[in-house]
Formats: C-alpha cells, sequence, structure tokens
C-alpha cells in the first residue's frame, strides 16, 4: 500500500495539488446515516473500531488525501467535569453553563487516563490508513462560546458581556482551556496523527482590536508549545477577513478559509503560509456544472500552497455524487 503525501506536500509548498473535506465522515454518507440509526455520536466516537471504520469512509469511497479523526471538539468537556449533550439539529448544549466557581475549579484533563478510546483510534487508524491523518481540537474561544453561551449562539452576546465584563476571570477561563487543548492535542500527536487542526470556528464574531487583545496570546501560546513537535498545524475559521492579517502572525503552516474571501486576496495577505479552502459547501447542492465553475474560479486564483476543502464541513443533505466527482474533477483538471 503506497503511502499518499500528497497533502504533507502541498503543505511544504511543493507543485502538487490535494484535496479533503472538513465533515467528510458525516451524515451524507449512506453508511454513516445507517449507523447512527443505532448508535448516537458518542457511543460511535467512544467505540475505537467503529470510530476508525467512519474515518476511513470517505478516504475509501472519495480518494481523498486525507482522513480526519472522527470525533467531536466536545469529547474533552465530560473528562473536563462539563455536563452536557448533543441535541439532534442543534449540536452541543451544556446544561449549566459556568459560573466563576466552575471557571477556578475546572479541571485539567489527563487525556492518557480518560480519553483512551482516542488513543485507540488512532493506533488503528495509523496501521490501517494510506494518506495522513488530521488530529483535531477546537481552539479556546469556540469551547469558551460553547461554555458560556450553553449552545451555538447567533449574535455571541453573552460570550462578549462575559468577556468585557470579567477580563480577569475570562482570561482564566482561556488560559485553562488553552492548556486542556494543548494536553489533548499532544496526546493525539504522542498517539500518532500527522498534521493538527484547531477548528476556532466562532472568533470571526469578534472586532479585530477584540480579538488581539482577549484571544490572540492564548492561541499564540497554544502554537508555540504544539511547535517543539514539528508537524503541520491548520488554523480554521470563519468569517475572518477582518482579521486575516493578523492571522498571518500565527506560526501555524495553514490558515483555513471560509468562501466569504476572495482566495486570491487571501494569497497576499497571508503570504507564504498555505492556504485551506474554500468552497461554499452549498455550492455543493447545485448541479454540476456550476460546482465545477466555481471550483475552477478557485484553483484559477491560487497556484501554489493550496489545499482544496470547503470553507466549512459538508453539509448534511449533500449528494454524495457531487463530493465524489467533486474529487475527481480537482484531481485531474489542469489548469
Ligand atoms: O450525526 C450526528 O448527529 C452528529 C453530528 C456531528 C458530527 C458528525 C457532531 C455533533 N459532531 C460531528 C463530528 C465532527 N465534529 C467532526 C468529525 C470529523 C469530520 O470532519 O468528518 C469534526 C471535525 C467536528 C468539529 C466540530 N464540532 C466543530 C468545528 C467545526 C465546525 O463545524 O465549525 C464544531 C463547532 C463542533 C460542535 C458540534 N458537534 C456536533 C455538531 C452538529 C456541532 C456543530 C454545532 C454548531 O454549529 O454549533
Amino acid at each position: 500500500m503506497n503511502f499518499n503525501d500528497n497533502l504533507l506536500r502541498a503543505i511544504r509548498g511543493e507543485p502538487i495539488r490535494a484535496i479533503w473535506f472538513m465533515r467528510q465522515a458525516g451524515r451524507y454518507l449512506s453508511e454513516y446515516k445507517k449507523l447512527r440509526e443505532k448508535y448516537n455520536i458518542f457511543e460511535m466516537i467512544k467505540n475505537p473500531e467503529i470510530s476508525a471504520y467512519i474515518t476511513k469512509l470517505p478516504v475509501d469511497k472519495l480518494n481523498v488525501d486525507g482522513a480526519i479523526l472522527f470525533s467531536d471538539i466536545t469529547i474533552i468537556f465530560e473528562p473536563m467535569g462539563i455536563d452536557f449533550e448533543i441535541v439532534e439539529n442543534k449540536g452541543p448544549v451544556i446544561r449549566k453553563v459556568l459560573n466563576e466557581d466552575d471557571i477556578r475549579n475546572l479541571i485539567i484533563i489527563e487525556p492518557f487516563e480518560s480519553l483512551d478510546f482516542v488513543y485507540k483510534t488512532i493506533k488503528i487508524l495509523k496501521s490501517e490508513l494510506n494518506v495522513p491523518l488530521i488530529g483535531f481540537s477546537a481552539g479556546p474561544f469556540t469551547l469558551a462560546v460553547y461554555l458560556i453561551e450553553g449552545t451555538r449562539s447567533k449574535d455571541f452576546l453573552k460570550i462578549k458581556e462575559f468577556m468585557l465584563k470579567n477580563s480577569t476571570l475570562f482570561d482564566l477561563l482561556m488560559e485553562k482551556l488553552t492548556i486542556n487543548i494543548y494536553k489533548f492535542l499532544e496526546f493525539q500527536i504522542k498517539a500518532g496523527v500527522d498534521i493538527i487542526q484547531i477548528f476556532d470556528s466562532w472568533v470571526g464574531c469578534l472586532s479585530p482590536n477584540i480579538f488581539k487583545l482577549f484571544i490572540l496570546k492564548h492561541i499564540k501560546n497554544l502554537v508555540s508549545k504544539l511547535k517543539q513537535y514539528n508537524i503541520p498545524i491548520i488554523y480554521f475559521s470563519l468569517n475572518t477577513y477582518s482579521i486575516l492579517h493578523i492571522l498571518n502572525e500565527l506560526d501555524v503552516d495553514v490558515i483555513s478559509i471560509d468562501w466569504r474571501i476572495d482566495i486570491g486576496k487571501a494569497r497576499e495577505i497571508l503570504k507564504d503560509k498555505a492556504i485551506q479552502g474554500n468552497l461554499d459547501p452549498a455550492i455543493l447542492l447545485a448541479d454540476f456544472e456550476i460546482i465545477k465553475k466555481e471550483t475552477m474560479e478557485i484553483l484559477k486564483s491560487i497556484n501554489y500552497k493550496h489545499i482544496f476543502n470547503l470553507g466549512h464541513g459538508i453539509l448534511p443533505n449533500t449528494p454524495f455524487i457531487n463530493v465524489k466527482k467533486l474529487v475527481d474533477f480537482v484531481k485531474e483538471v489542469k489548469i
């Protein structure tokens, strides 16, 4: 079995095309839907055989250049002592949002003890995969949003009010979350993942100045500690055109952008960083002629250090055939 290292080579800047998708192991796959009739998401994540099977599905079926561990950003909540559930069509819901005491007493996790199933899943995958395995965590702000808002938010007003009124306590929360995220990512690296992606989905709700004042140092701290392991780091967020120049300061290898940014413009701002993205996931609901046209727009706008991906995860109602045809198209088309 030849190892396909296109993704690692594209990140390094070699003239090669690489493609994978966020949420490539999800509801648009019939095999996934079948399993979900029997198990809930945490039963699947906590079962290393099932989790490894789902992780491999898109690699086998689509021939993508990377596998992303089937897990969730909330998987560290249980060992942190957070009471929560994943609600259908809504996502994570925290049963009791954190107060000052909860933040001061937040548990620092020991992943080798509490998240053994993740270790086992990674070990299975490393022996069976022929593409790089992407491990991941959320960024500290994105976890803080769930812990303070209670659930995904439209306006992020609770977290903003909290951080502005209790900035010292917010800083402590960010520090503790950053330690936990670091420990979780270090643990995945030790288990064998080849690439790390930090999903900081919600930082784009902040102004550039607030992002700089309240968030940036924690991400920098996380990244600088991870750097010792010498594996590529991808930083993903949404709605970040206005802070892209600040993200360029991060010592990460890849910045993942959404579709609201022209990728050619992002190339100018992000200088020599690799860029991941940025097809709108909704495009995959359209006819293939439109998918092809929008994909060509992207490929024509960026010709080095590019990893083809969507700007966010694959939508559950995406026709599988469209995803399959897109992978083949990106792999074959000459510009
Ligand atoms: O089948 C189901 O009902 C479960 C749906 C589901 C799935 C498939 C959840 C609940 N999580 C996951 C897996 C998951 N989550 C992966 C697996 C690997 C892959 O990409 O194929 C990854 C990388 C995530 C990451 C994740 N979870 C993020 C960051 C990326 C993003 O979407 O912005 C976030 C914010 C979450 C929280 C979460 N967990 C589940 C849902 C539906 C959500 C999102 C809810 C929200 O928008 O707030």
